[in-house]
């Protein structure tokens, strides 16, 4: 066991910064084996002869229309709808997917790419840090990282991008879950629930209409009705912490508590403990929270992010049938 971490001394000067980097074997050996790429003894030295098969500019054009458009009609009618792909968002479909896999999962993203704010860490930086024991969401993924030389309570992911890509990969994989990236969720369908709403679904457009209703008229939206939504949507940005602000502004709630200094310990805690159903139908997890509650901001550390997204899918997994049975009546 490592001594504890020193606390308030001057850091102690470390020259090797890599600590022992934590990946099971099974994940990455094919990634990162030696030895030559199978494509050089294929293809290296033969490109006189290299041909791609032919095609036709309509089969392409065919291929991709026919997908989207099956996938526009499937998930028309989803079971949960996350929308932001970032950090929580993704985390959260990655924890639901695969403990259901019989749902229906469509996630919302405004930007062409996915991955909110965690390609890259603190101030543009490359590693990425995460508290234990978020560290287990690593492990569950296969993301190597590196422990911090005499302090067990963080580990270090060397770059965000490594995270948030195997991230991705692992959440596209899934056959009940569809991407709709450069997709926007300009409103949310309700229904009356007494004296408020319940949320059942989401109002939908391409981002790029969405950013321009003010200078043309009569872009009408899309919609994909869902008994269940989780916003993940962040705290800033063109379009951050969309859902809880439709909810001041349709009066659901009063107004937004709004994100307060940054302190990583109240911060990352709170906003982990607090994720949950906002009101029927609306689940807040990640940043997006802060905005809602009046939490801290944590800064440059994702634990908190991850963990939310498994808080959120519990939630979610708690709330289902319930709010399907809703839906139905
Ligand atoms: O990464 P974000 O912004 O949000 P989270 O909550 O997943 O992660 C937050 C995290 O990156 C931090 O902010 C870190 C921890 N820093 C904290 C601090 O104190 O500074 O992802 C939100 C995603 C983005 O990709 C947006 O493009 C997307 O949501 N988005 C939307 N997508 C569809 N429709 C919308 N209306 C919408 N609004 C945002």
């Amino acid at each position: 066991m490592s001594p504890p971490a020193a606390l308030y001394e001057s850091a102690p000067v470390v020259t090797d910064i890599k600590g022992k980097v934590n990946v099971s074997e099974t994940l990455t050996t094919p990634l990162i084996g030696q030895g030559q790429s199978k494509l050089l003894e294929q293809f290296g030295g033969k490109w006189d002869e290299f041909k791609f098969a032919p095609i036709r500019e309509s089969q392409v054009s065919r291929a991709m229309t026919r997908r989207y458009y099956q996938d526009l009609d499937n998930f028309a009618e989803s079971d949960v709808v996350i929308v932001g792909a970032g950090s929580c968002g993704l985390s959260t479909a990655y924890v639901l997917a695969k403990a259901r896999p019989d749902l229906k999962i469509a996630i919302l993203e405004a930007s062409v790419s996915p991955g909110g704010g965690a390609w890259l860490g603190g101030q543009l930086f490359s590693a990425m840090v995460l508290r234990r024991p978020a560290d287990a969401f690593l492990n569950e993924l296969g993301v190597p990282f590196e422990e911090e030389p005499n302090n067990p309570n963080f580990v270090v992911v060397k770059h965000a991008a490594l995270f948030t890509s195997t991230l991705l990969s692992r959440v596209l994989a899934f056959p009940n879950v569809k991407l709709f990236n450069a997709t926007c969720v300009e409103d949310l369908i309700t229904r009356r629930d007494g004296d408020s709403v319940r949320i059942a679904g989401v109002v939908v457009n391409w981002t790029l209409v969405t950013l321009h209703h003010d200078d043309h008229s009569c872009m009408d939206p899309n919609t994909i009705n869902a008994p269940v939504i989780i916003s993940t949507t962040g705290h800033d940005g063109p379009f951050g912490a969309f859902c809880a602000k439709r909810l001041v502004s349709m009066n659901t709630i009063e107004k937004l508590g709004g994100m307060r200094g940054l302190d990583m310990n109240a911060a990352e805690d709170a906003i982990v403990k607090n994720t949950r159903e906002v009101t029927k139908g609306l689940i807040i997890g990640g940043m997006e929270l802060s905005e809602i509650d009046g939490f801290n901001r944590m800064g440059p550390t994702f634990g908190a992010m991850v963990m939310s997204g498994v808080k959120a899918a519990e939630e979610a997994l708690n709330v289902f049938d319930e709010r399907k049975r809703e839906c139905t009546e």
